[in-house]
């Protein structure tokens, strides 16, 4: 191995790189020592606020039939009034198998984009507020991190309010 050899990146983080390439966007991709599964994880992996890390929520749209993707910040819980709002019809939670089905990954390191088949997205708008936001890059130990709005742009993501009033 030379200096400048990279090593080798999971095979979910290089679909997740092609996506952003695709996109225009910077292959900013970090494999962590630490797990990045959860929202809280991540964020203690990055040194970020929790609110700064993209939670990639999927539902089924049960008029569409189709796999919804919700972009939602960290510390925000979705509200799914607020969700079904912004989607335009109800919605469900579905299990692991279909969320792995329709997007090509497994949670815990569903990106917000590089799916198997581009997914309708809506977008935190709690997200905006902050000049960069990190998201699972494909796996439980990998992030990226991007400017909300190019990750909106990228993802041609509504945003809106998805979240539940605080307690
Ligand atoms: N890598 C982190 C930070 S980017 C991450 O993927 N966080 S997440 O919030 O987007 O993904 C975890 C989410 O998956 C949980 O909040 C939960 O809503 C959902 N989830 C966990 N287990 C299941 C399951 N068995 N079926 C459906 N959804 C699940």
């Amino acid at each position: 191995m030379t200096d400048t050899a990279q090593p080798i990146r999971a095979a979910a983080c290089e679909r997740v790189a092609r996506a952003l390439k695709d996109a225009g966007l910077e292959d900013t991709i970090r494999e962590m020592p630490a797990s990045t599964r959860t929202a809280e994880d991540a964020a203690s992996a990055c040194g970020c606020a929790v609110g700064q890390i993209v939670k990639s929520l999927v539902f089924r749209g049960k008029h569409s039939g189709r796999a919804l993707l919700f972009l939602v910040a960290g510390d925000n819980r979705l509200d799914m009034k607020a969700a079904e709002a912004l989607a335009g019809e109800p919605v469900s939670r579905p299990d692991a198998a279909y969320v792995r089905a329709e997007t090509g990954f497994a949670i815990g390191g569903i990106p917000p984009l590089g799916h198997d088949r581009a997914l309708k997205t809506y977008m935190d708008e709690d997200l905006l507020d902050y000049p960069l936001v990190h998201a699972a890059a494909g796996t439980p130990n990998s992030v990226f991190s991007v400017a909300p709005d190019a990750l909106k742009t990228a993802t041609s993501a509504l945003s809106g309010p998805l979240k539940e009033a605080a307690a």
